[in-house]
């Protein structure tokens, strides 16, 4: 029998009466791996009133200690990390090592966070009259929805449900389907931690209905969303309706840019890294290859060399390098786009489903290597797979220009043993995260984590970038001179 799960609302795990069920597979194999509650629209509104009955509590609790129950959240995952990390591995697909990564990323957030109610820093500035005290103090927004994808699906939930409550929000969280029993550990390690009845909700179920149940309720005062472009935004224009504050975290289409100086066998241990680590699907993988073209034919051999020797399996077994896609539904769409692939561009490596054996219980797609000009589709439109688009260039210029020339600003990098070269590309590369030497995959929490066209609406998430996402300012004058004193007008007098 498959395990059952059930909504968390108001501080309880709830199987709502008659509830419709969905269950979520393993892609290596298509085993059951959990049932869960498709929840509906009025599941959604008990959620919600739940956590807006908790904010008045949650708020008036002092911030280090809502980080206390932070770092036992942690502690939490710390305590249950190879557990989890295997449950990642066979909900999502992604390898074992990525999988413990992902609840590794989870936990270092949570305890950064935790940190962080000793902080939530506002600031002190002069004020222009005498006897008068100025500054700003942070206060909760209310009200969170936290929608995320299952790409990440222990740390991204907690970049977003650890700062939201550090900072004194109260929080509905729902996952993506297909990775809802990861997102129960998430609530589990909150639960243990000793979180008030509503502070943390969960409601499992379809973006069309508990998505948009969340997105247009009033009681929801803002909506942290990691997605595609499409679903963003739609939350964006719903979220819009409301005048809610939304913040969003789509796509990518990340280029690496290969100069003819740089060190080849670094990077290729970088590019293998970036697009082929969790088979290509993180927002941050490297999809395109922007390659220099005295470089462009031994690095190719390089790079088909190595894959060549690519297992591709089972991602609970340590020695696997690529577990399967995600789901059928990304199976499909990356198949679709290999498809496409093969006919506007050459086709260098891989290209296939994997069948036969185990192959053919689960979504196996090859490592895949087309080699086009600049402006195909498979060269400028987020695929989230293992296909890696390779354009030839002959100087520095063009390939700022081609890596720039896309819809989307995650993440760059460059390869480069000029200095000088680096630092330019730090200013000309329009991403939010540029690396130098090293592959578009791999931030750090501590820093902040966005982008820019396409790839979100001007936020950033992760470090001290969260507290901005899920607080808001106030500013306090205080005038201590015993007199009506006017800004602008007896402030003249001073001069
Ligand atoms: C994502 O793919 O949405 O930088 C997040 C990385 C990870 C996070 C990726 N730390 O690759």
């Amino acid at each position: 029998m498959t395990e059952r799960f059930g909504l968390f609302i108001n501080g309880a795990w709830t199987d709502p009466a008659n509830a419709k069920r969905f269950e979520t597979i393993n892609p290596a194999n298509g085993a059951p791996v959990g049932s869960f509650v498709s929840a509906s629209a009025e599941d959604v509104g008990r959620a919600i009133e739940a956590a807006r009955r908790a904010f008045p509590g949650w708020k008036e609790t002092p911030p280090p200690q809502r980080g206390e129950i932070l770092r036992k959240a942690a502690g939490y995952l710390r305590r249950h990390k190879d557990e989890i990390g295997t449950i990642v591995s066979r909900e999502m697909g992604k390898v074992i090592a990525e999988g413990k990564g992902d609840v590794q990323e989870a936990m270092d957030f949570v305890e950064y966070m935790a940190g962080e109610g000793r902080r939530l820093l506002g600031e002190t500035v002069p004020s222009e009259l005498r006897s008068k005290f100025c500054m700003t103090v942070r206060q909760p927004k209310g009200v969170i929805a936290c929608i995320t994808p299952w790409n990440f699906p222990t740390a991204i939930p907690n970049w977003k449900i650890a700062a939201a409550l550090v900072c004194g929000n109260t929080v509905v969280f729902k996952p993506a389907s297909s990775t809802a029993r990861c997102a129960v550990e998430v609530v589990r390690a909150y639960e243990e931690a000793g979180v008030p009845p509503g502070v943390l909700n969960l409601v499992t179920g379809s973006g069309g209905v508990v998505g948009t149940a969340l997105v247009t309720d009033p009681r929801v005062r803002a909506v942290s969303f990691t997605g595609g472009v499409e679903t963003g935004r739609d939350v964006y224009v719903k979220g819009a309706e409301g005048l809610k504050m939304v913040h969003l975290e789509l796509g990518g289409k990340n280029p690496v840019i290969l100069m003819e100086d740089a060190d080849l066998p670094l990077a290729l241990d970088g590019v293998l890294f970036g697009a082929f680590g969790t088979a290509g699907q993180r927002c941050t993988a490297t999809s395109r290859l922007i390659v220099h073209e005295k470089v462009f034919d031994p690095f190719l051999k390089m790079l088909t060399d190595r894959l060549d020797a690519f297992r591709i399996g089972d991602p609970v077994d340590p020695k696997t390098d690529m577990g399967p896609v995600a789901s059928r539904d990304q199976e499909q769409k990356i198949l679709s786009y290999i498809e496409i692939g093969k006919k506007e561009a050459k086709l260098l490596y891989g290209g296939r489903k994997l069948t036969g054996g185990a192959y053919d219980k689960g979504f196996f797609i090859q490592p895949t290597i087309f080699e086009t000009a600049h402006g195909t589709r498979i060269s400028k439109e987020e695929i989230f797979g293992p296909v890696l688009s390779v354009i030839k260039v002959k100087d520095y210029a063009e390939a700022v220009r081609v890596a720039n020339d896309v819809d989307y600003g995650l993440s760059s990098s460059i390869y480069t043993r000029d200095v000088n070269r680096a630092f330019r590309a730090m200013g000309d590369l329009e991403t939010g995260i540029t690396y130098i030497n090293a592959p578009t995959i791999g931030a750090e929490i501590q820093l902040p984590f966005g982008g820019v066209k396409n790839t979100g609406n001007g936020g950033r998430e992760a470090g001290t970038a969260a507290i901005e996402e899920f607080t808001e300012i106030k500013t306090v004058f205080v005038d201590f001179s015993s007199k009506l004193q006017k800004a602008q007008i007896d402030s003249e007098s001073v001069a």
